[in-house]
């Protein structure tokens, strides 16, 4: 692809925006960069873009901006179907997604790895499979680093690794990664989906370019994962942790092992992973698949599982005070999220729940506060939604994370866990998940800090 003195718009400022703009100047596009955000909002990034040459629209995406280009990049957080948008697309102007622009600069062998939940653990595990079999291993796309980033660094002999999300397979068309992960499907981002079907369909997207000498990976105890594997063209390889599979990776007596063509070989014990809870051992499962189909020798996979710890946010330990242990699972962004940080546990919980609402039907985690968890506090914008559809566990509305620990911390006895899991988007109090994480993480870590001072 040449997009010297093409005129390429690129919508959105946010990470992807910014690294693709500066991507596509480096390669001699004419590039402009919009955004609803304010100027002085976009401060930080603002110089470096104009610095580089590009021509930056700030407040809002102007409908004049949108015409006379040759090719507009939209960043995932912008939804296709915004009036400027569907006007470039009747003007005939290719709109591609930061994912597809990168795909096309890329080199060497790619991975992408999707799913509702799990998708950045099992591309980082991935990650370090491929490193530890002693293949130059690249990670990248939604688990944070613009795939656009590592485009330049890619040689013919480079495993890329891609987390994508939905809404970036939206936008992709030639996009193929020879090897494509579907973790699982459960309803999520149905705020922008509209529907469960809807989602699926741009879940299942990932494979649309691939041929039968690619491999589609699909969970096998995951209802809405089987029923794509009729869907790819591409050779199907499965996982599942709770019975045998035809190819692919699955746990005979507490081992987890292999079949290709009838035959099982053995990659370690299924206790020799760190991560906690059974959806973590889908993700391992996963990544096995991945590192069996990538010829890593099974000695090498064994080691980077056992060597992997927790990513920070995912059901990340912070700290014991007092017999209560304390834990970070920020990333729970949705209902099944949170469900399965709840499975990871076997009861005592106090449970902190909320933030932005995406849409989601709450009372689905009712059988399991019922069992499982002590206490729920509620925070931010949906407080008001969990506390009207949740039951089975004392409610305690304490609208922000600052007070929703310290409460938690107070009616919290040795054995207990309290678990930030919210089963919400972050951004009606923070700018992210992150931040939202090590907010909670700050705020245990000077309860600790005082506990040890008493
Ligand atoms: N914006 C507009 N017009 C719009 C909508 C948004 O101009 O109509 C602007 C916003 O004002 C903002 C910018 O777009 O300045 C934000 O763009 P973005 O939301 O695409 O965010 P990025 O910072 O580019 O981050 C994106 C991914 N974000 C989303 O998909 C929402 C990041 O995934 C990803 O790590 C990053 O690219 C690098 O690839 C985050 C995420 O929440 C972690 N993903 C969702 C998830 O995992 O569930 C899908």
């Amino acid at each position: 692809m040449d997009v010297a003195r093409q005129h390429v718009l690129v919508v959105g400022l946010g990470k992807s925006g910014a690294a693709a703009a500066l991507f596509l100047r480096q390669r001699g596009a004419r590039v402009t960069v919009s955004d609803t955000k304010t100027e002085d909002e976009l401060r930080e990034q603002i110089p470096q873009l104009l610095d580089a040459g590009v021509t930056v629209e700030t407040g809002g995406h102007g409908e004049r901006t949108f015409r006379g280009q040759d090719l507009i990049v939209v960043s995932p957080g912008v939804p296709v179907e915004t009036p400027q948008l569907r006007q470039a697309r009747e003007l005939g102007i290719p709109i591609i997604g930061e994912i597809e622009l990168a795909s096309r600069f890329l080199r060497g062998h790619l991975v992408a790895i999707t799913g509702s939940n799990g998708k950045t653990t099992t591309t980082a595990l991935t990650g370090k499979i491929i490193a530890r079999g002693g293949r130059p291993a690249l990670v990248g796309g939604n688990i944070g680093t613009p795939a656009v980033t590592l485009a330049a660094e890619s040689t013919p002999g480079s495993f890329v690794v891609l987390e994508v999300s939905s809404f970036q397979l939206e936008t992709i068309r030639t996009f193929h990664p020879q090897v494509a992960v579907v973790l699982n499907i459960t309803p999520d981002h149905l705020d922008r989906h509209n529907t469960f079907q809807a989602y699926v369909d741009a879940k299942a997207r990932i494979f649309e370019n691939q041929g039968e000498t690619d491999y589609t990976v699909l969970n096998a105890d995951d209802p809405a994962c089987t029923g794509l594997a009729g869907r790819t063209r591409a050779r199907v390889v499965w996982f599942s942790r709770s019975r045998e599979v035809e190819h692919g990776a699955w746990v005979k007596d507490g081992t987890i092992v292999f079949r290709d063509q009838g035959s099982d070989r053995e990659i370690m014990p299924a206790s020799a992973t760190r991560l906690k809870g059974a959806h973590n051992l889908e993700n391992v499962l996963a990544a096995v698949c991945v590192g069996m189909l990538t010829q890593i020798e099974p000695g090498c996979i064994r080691r980077a599982v056992e060597e992997f710890k927790a990513v920070e946010h995912r059901l990340e330990y912070v700290t014991t005070i007092r017999g209560v242990e304390y834990y970070n699972d920020s990333k729970a962004t949705n209902v099944d999220a949170t469900l399965k940080a709840l499975e990871s546990f076997a009861g005592n919980i106090h449970l902190i729940l909320g933030g932005k609402d995406k849409g989601s039907d709450y009372s689905v985690l009712n059988p399991l506060l019922r069992e499982r968890v002590k206490r729920v506090y509620t925070i931010g914008a949906a407080a008001g939604k969990i506390e009207s559809q949740v039951s089975g566990a004392a409610l305690e509305p304490a609208g922000t994370l600052d007070v929703a620990v310290r409460k938690a911390a107070a009616a919290a006895v040795p054995g207990d866990v309290v678990l930030l899991a919210p089963a919400c988007a972050s951004f009606d109090q923070f700018q992210n998940y992150e931040q939202r994480g090590r907010a909670f993480k700050q705020v245990v870590l000077e309860l600790a800090e005082k506990a040890g001072a008493a």
